[in-house]
C-alpha cells in the first residue's frame, strides 16, 4: 500500500501580531510591539502550502483557534458582555489580553505528536495535542485544537486521539517540534527519536532559558501511541544551545525517511546520540547522517536563518527538497551551506526559499508552520476532504483572506472589540470553507 507523508500547514489567524510572549525565543523578543501585517502573513503561509501541492505533494489546512479566547479571559474574572471582557482585560491585564489574543496556533508542529500507524502496536494513528504549557499564550491552545483535529481525523477506525498531558511542568509538551522518524520509506516501521530539554531525575538543563519539552512527557506520548520501545529513543538536546536560542529541537535538526541533518552541538553527549540512531535505524536503504560543523554553520547563524527549520521533503520524481526560509539568503555561509550540501552524495537535491516573513519575525519558519503525518492511501481517504489542499480551496481560501484580514494590526488595537468580530465573522466561514462543524467555542454559546 502507498503512504504519504502529509503536511498540515496551521493557517495564520486574522489576529497575528507581536507581543513578545515568548521568553527563550530569540525573534519573537526581539521583535516585540511591531506591528504586524495578518493578511500578508496568511498568504506567505497559504503560497508556500500551495508551492507543495505544485510539487505534487499532499497538503492539508489546520484552522486556527478562535481568539481572543474568552473562556481564559472569564476564567480570569473578566465579566459582562463579550465587548466588557475585552475592554476591561485591556485596562486590567493587558498582557493576559495579548496571550488570548495571539495566533500562536499557526505553528502546528507544536499543535501535537502524531505517530503513523505502522509504528503503533494497535496499527492505529495516535493524536496527542501538545499541553504548550511553558508559555500562557500556547498553554490554552489544546482544547480547541484537539477540537479541529478530530473534526478532520474523525474515523475511530484509523485514528486515535488522546488527551493532553496533565498542565504540570513535569510534562511540559511541545508536540512535534520535538520528535522526527528516521524509516526507510514513509510505510515502514520507523525509529521514533523523541528530544527533550530536560530530565526531572537529573540536573542537565539550560542556565537561562527555559527547557519547553521534558523527558517524561515524551515517554508519556510514546507510551500513550503504543510504540516499539526497541524503535524508541529519548535524547536530550544540548543544554547550551537551548540558552542560545534554540527553544526547540526543530531549530537545530531535521529529519526524513532516511536522511537526518543536524548541528554538531545539536544533542547532549552527541557521539552516543549518533551511535544509539546509526544501531536503530532498521531500514534496507542507507542512513544519512548529516552533521553540520559549527565551523559551517554556527548556533547563531542556525537562529539567526533558521536553515534548520526548513522542511525536508521527499519529491515524487524522486530526490528531497530542502523548503528553507528566505532569511537563509541573507547569512551567507548558509546559503553556501545549502547549495553544496545539494551537490554532495545524499537524496537532498534542491532548495527553495519562501517568503514567511511574517511567521519568521516570532520565531516559526518552515517546518514550524506545519504538522507531518504520516498516511496509508486508505487513511488519507479517511481525513476530511474539505481539508486537503487543491486549487480550488487555496483561491477559496485567498478570497477569504483577502475579504477578512487587516493589513496592520498593532497592541493598541486588541483593545477593540471590532477585532473580536471580525475574526469571529472569518472563522465562522472558514469552518463552512473546511467542513469543520462548530469547533470553536463561540459557535456553541
Ligand atoms: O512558541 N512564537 C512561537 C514559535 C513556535 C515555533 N515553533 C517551532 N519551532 N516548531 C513560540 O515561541 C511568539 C508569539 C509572540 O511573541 O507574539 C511565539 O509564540
Amino acid at each position: 500500500m502507498n503512504y504519504y507523508e502529509v503536511n498540515f500547514d496551521g493557517l495564520v489567524g486574522p489576529t497575528h501580531n507581536y507581543a513578545g510572549l515568548s521568553y527563550g525565543n530569540v525573534a519573537s523578543k526581539s521583535n516585540a510591539n511591531k506591528t504586524s501585517n495578518p493578511k500578508q502573513a496568511a498568504l506567505q503561509g497559504l503560497e508556500k502550502m500551495w508551492h507543495l501541492v505544485q510539487l505534487g505533494l499532499h497538503q492539508g489546512v489546520v484552522a486556527p483557534n478562535a481568539r481572543p479566547d474568552l473562556i481564559t479571559l472569564r476564567a480570569c474574572g473578566f465579566a459582562g458582555s463579550d465587548s466588557a471582557v475585552i475592554s476591561k482585560a485591556a485596562k486590567a491585564q493587558p498582557q493576559l489580553l495579548k496571550a488570548c489574543y495571539s495566533a500562536s496556533s499557526m505553528w502546528t508542529a507544536n499543535a501535537a505528536t502524531v505517530s503513523p500507524s505502522c509504528d503503533s502496536a494497535d496499527g492505529k494513528l495516535h493524536i496527542t495535542p501538545a499541553n504548550l504549557n511553558n508559555k500562557l499564550h500556547r498553554a490554552i491552545e489544546a482544547p480547541q485544537t484537539s477540537q479541529i483535529l478530530k473534526a478532520m481525523f474523525s474515523d475511530p477506525d484509523f485514528f486515535s486521539h488522546h488527551e493532553a498531558l496533565p498542565q504540570h511542568p513535569l510534562y511540559g509538551d511541545e508536540g512535534a517540534a520535538n520528535y522526527t522518524r528516521l524509516a526507510d520509506s514513509y510505510g515502514h516501521q520507523g525509529l521514533a527519536l523523541f528530544v527533550y530539554g530536560e530530565d526531572a531525575h537529573t540536573q542537565v538543563k539550560p542556565q537561562l532559558f527555559p527547557a519547553r519539552q521534558t523527558r517524561q512527557a515524551s515517554e508519556a506520548v510514546a507510551r500513550s501511541h503504543q510504540l516499539d520501545p526497541q524503535n524508541t529513543l529519548f535524547i536530550q538536546q544540548n543544554p547550551e544551545v537551548i540558552d542560545q536560542g534554540v527553544f526547540h529541537n526543530d531549530v537545530i535538526a531535521i529529519g526524513n525517511e532516511n536522511v537526518f541533518l543536524f548541528h554538531e552541538q545539536a544533542f547532549y553527549q552527541q557521539q552516543g546520540v549518533i551511535e544509539q540512531i546509526k544501531a536503530g535505524y532498521q531500514g534496507d536503504r542507507p542512513l544519512h547522517l548529516i552533521e553540520v560543523k559549527n565551523a559551517d554553520i554556527s548556533v547563531e547563524d542556525a537562529v539567526k536563518s533558521y536553515v534548520f527549520n526548513s522542511q525536508l521533503v521527499s519529491l515524487p520524481s524522486g530526490g528531497m527538497a530542502v523548503i528553507a526560509p528566505g532569511e537563509c539568503q541573507m547569512v551567507g555561509k548558509v546559503e553556501q551551506y545549502l547549495s553544496a550540501l545539494c551537490q554532495a552524495s545524499n537524496p537532498v537535491s534542491e532548495v527553495i526559499y519562501m517568503d514567511l516573513k511574517q511567521s519568521m519575525q516570532n520565531g516559526g519558519g518552515p517546518a514550524c508552520l506545519r504538522l507531518r503525518v504520516t498516511l496509508s492511501q486508505q487513511e488519507l481517504s479517511a481525513v476530511n476532504p474539505a481539508c486537503l489542499l487543491d486549487e480550488g480551496l487555496y483561491h477559496r481560501l485567498r478570497d477569504w483572506i483577502n475579504t477578512h484580514y487587516r493589513d496592520r494590526l498593532s497592541e493598541a488595537d486588541l483593545a477593540d472589540p471590532s477585532l473580536m468580530t471580525e475574526s469571529q465573522t472569518a472563522l465562522d466561514t472558514l469552518t463552512t470553507i473546511l467542513n469543520l462543524g462548530s469547533v470553536y467555542p463561540f459557535q456553541q454559546a
